[in-house]
């Protein structure tokens, strides 16, 4: 059948990963996501990153039709370049949109094992705290916010999935089409778990697939406290929204 060949030759996701000074890593995670995974298409979504690593996916860009690039003045946040990533998926033909950090603590690897959950959920979520799953590298302090987060928003949230924090995910459309991208206020690891919380919320299926989850090696990191007390407060408001 004509119509069904036709869909089957498009890319099977969009991953977007956003960057903020990730010369060091991205150029090796592209090599090795389309070493494994040919068949999907790339979004930079880089907040005029000073080391260059916008330039970089635009040469990139250039050379080959699966890489995309967004652009935008400044630093201006993980949810917010997600979202102008989401949304752009969504102004295409994407059947699937990943959520991939520059890092490599997303590793390129299981992308294969979200896809096929994908075929029976709506949403994916890569699980840290579950059998098969785990982190490496963490300091004591690191693993106790990481699991009383979880816990904390699993248990005000009403919510039975592992992990809520993570950012590792693919989303079918269908899920991004029916939240309203614009009414998301969140940053950091709210933003993780808001999006899963409304996915929840509108009925959607969600599984999880266990991921482990190294420390980045290279490159300096974007994570501060305020964005974990940025979780707190914001949990509590979703829950009385
Ligand atoms: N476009 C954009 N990307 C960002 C911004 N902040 C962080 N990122 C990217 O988002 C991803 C996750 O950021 P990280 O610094 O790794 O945050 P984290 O994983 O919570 O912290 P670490 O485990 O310490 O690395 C990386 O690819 C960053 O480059 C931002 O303001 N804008
Ligand atoms: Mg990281």
């Amino acid at each position: 059948m004509a119509t069904s060949a036709k869909k089957n030759a498009g890319p099977r996701a969009l991953i977007i990963i956003p960057t903020y000074n990730e010369m060091e890593n991205l150029p090796l995670l592209m090599d090795k996501i389309f070493e494994l995974q040919p068949n999907v298409h790339i979004l930079v979504v880089d907040d005029n990153s000073p080391d260059g690593t916008g330039d970089f996916a635009d040469e990139k860009a250039a050379a080959d039709v699966r890489v995309h690039v967004l652009h935008r003045e400044g630093k201006l946040g993980l949810g917010t370049a997600y979202i102008a990533g989401f949304k752009w998926a969504l102004a295409r033909d994407y059947p699937r949109v990943f959520e991939m950090d520059a890092d490599f603590s997303h590793q390129p690897k299981y992308l294969e094992d979200f896809l096929a959950a994908s075929d029976n959920a709506d949403l994916v979520l890569g699980c840290r705290y579950m059998k098969g799953g785990g982190t490496e590298n963490w300091t004591f302090m690191r693993k106790l916010t990481s699991m009383g987060g979880n816990l904390y928003a699993r248990s005000i949230l009403g919510l039975r999935f592992k992990d809520l924090t993570g950012g590792f995910k693919c989303f079918r459309r269908e899920v991004l089409e029916s939240i309203d991208l614009d009414s998301i206020d969140s940053v950091g690891y709210a933003f993780q778990i808001e999006l899963t919380y409304r996915a929840h919320k509108a009925g959607f299926r969600i599984a999880e697939v266990p991921i482990v989850f190294p420390d980045r090696e290279r490159g300096a990191s974007k994570m501060s406290t305020k964005i974990v007390r940025e979780a707190m407060v914001n949990v509590v408001k979703l829950r009385f929204k």
